[in-house]
């Protein structure tokens, strides 16, 4: 008999909710930065484990919104906490709670879902400084379980899968066993040429860009031709992104053709463009055009 279970992972920003969907699924379905603020929509890994499987939603971090583009980001958390089989809040291994934490249990509480307490990046803590995160929590929010993990070494992710197995419920599985993400993959394309803006470049600059791809086309030789658009929120940004002799953006596009190329299993001929869209992060019209629409 098969089983399946709809988890929602939710988390203040840069906690690590990414990096644990993709070591879940096993292969990266969201994109990773040490910037606040990378993921920007829902983003739904597949792990298939025996009978089980385990739609994971992985959600923007949940943070006070300062712009549209953060109404709508925290309004995708919102949404993705209630009607699921289980949500996983991910802390830093600190012994406090912070305000995101606070609201989220807040919601937590009003969905009526099962909560699970994930402490994440036990590699950077003395394991004996565990209790007293736990004893943190526990004093706010009576969650079903709590289980210290490791994204990056992969240490408790067995245990957090068992734990995840009593929440899944008899029924066919949602998505074929070979499926990953339900993520298209020109989107897939962007958020990849994305992490590299958020890796390359500094404070304010990479959060206000999209990435939006423009051309995708396969050569009868299997090459793929692709084309991607950057948009940026003002002159001085395009400046930046593109560099002295255009060498910033040089080196982002040779980042990201090695990622793309990984991920198509192909040969990939990338060209980049970078437009300005003054303030699209407040406009709802742009956002729409971005597809951050509900
Ligand atoms: N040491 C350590 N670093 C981690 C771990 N998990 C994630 N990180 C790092 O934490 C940073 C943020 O990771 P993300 O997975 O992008 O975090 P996120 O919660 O998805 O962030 P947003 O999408 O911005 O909300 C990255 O630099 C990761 O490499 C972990 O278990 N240990
Ligand atoms: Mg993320």
């Amino acid at each position: 008999m098969t089983k399946s279970a709809m988890i929602t992972v939710c988390g203040r920003p840069n906690v690590g909710k990414s990096t644990l969907t993709n070591a879940l699924v096993g292969e990266k379905v969201a994109i990773v930065s040490d910037k606040p603020q990378t993921t920007r929509n829902r983003i739904t890994g597949i792990v298939s484990r025996g009978d089980t499987q385990f739609v994971l939603m992985d959600t923007p971090g949940f943070h006070k919104p300062r712009t549209r583009l953060g109404d709508y980001m925290v309004n995708v958390v919102r949404e993705s906490v209630a009607d699921v089989d289980c949500v996983l809040l991910l802390v830093e291994p600190v012994a406090s709670v912070g305000p995101q934490e606070e609201a989220l249990t807040v919601h937590l509480r009003e969905a009526k879902v099962p909560a699970i307490l994930v402490i994440n990046k036990i590699d950077t803590v003395d394991k004996s400084r565990l209790l007293e995160v736990m004893a943190a929590y526990s004093a706010v929010y009576p969650f079903d379980a709590i289980i210290p993990v490791s994204a990056k070494t992969g240490d408790g992710l067995d245990e957090l899968l068992s734990e995840l197995d009593r929440y899944a419920e008899e029924g066919p599985h949602l998505f074929p066993e070979d499926m990953i993400t339900d993520q298209p993959e020109r989107q897939i394309c962007a958020e990849l040429v994305r992490e590299k803006l958020l890796s390359c470049l500094d404070k304010e600059i990479p959060h206000g860009t999209a990435v939006e791809v423009s051309r995708f086309h396969e050569r009868e030789d299997g090459v793929i031709d692709l084309e991607v658009t950057i948009y940026c929120e003002k002159d001085s940004h395009k400046g930046i992104i593109i560099g002295k002799k255009g060498a910033m953006l040089k080196k982002i596009g040779e980042l990201a053709r090695a990622d793309l190329e990984e991920f198509l299993g192909a040969k990939v001929y990338l060209q980049t463009w970078v437009k300005v869209k003054e303030n699209w992060r407040d406009s709802l019209h742009q956002l729409h055009n971005f597809g951050f629409t509900e």
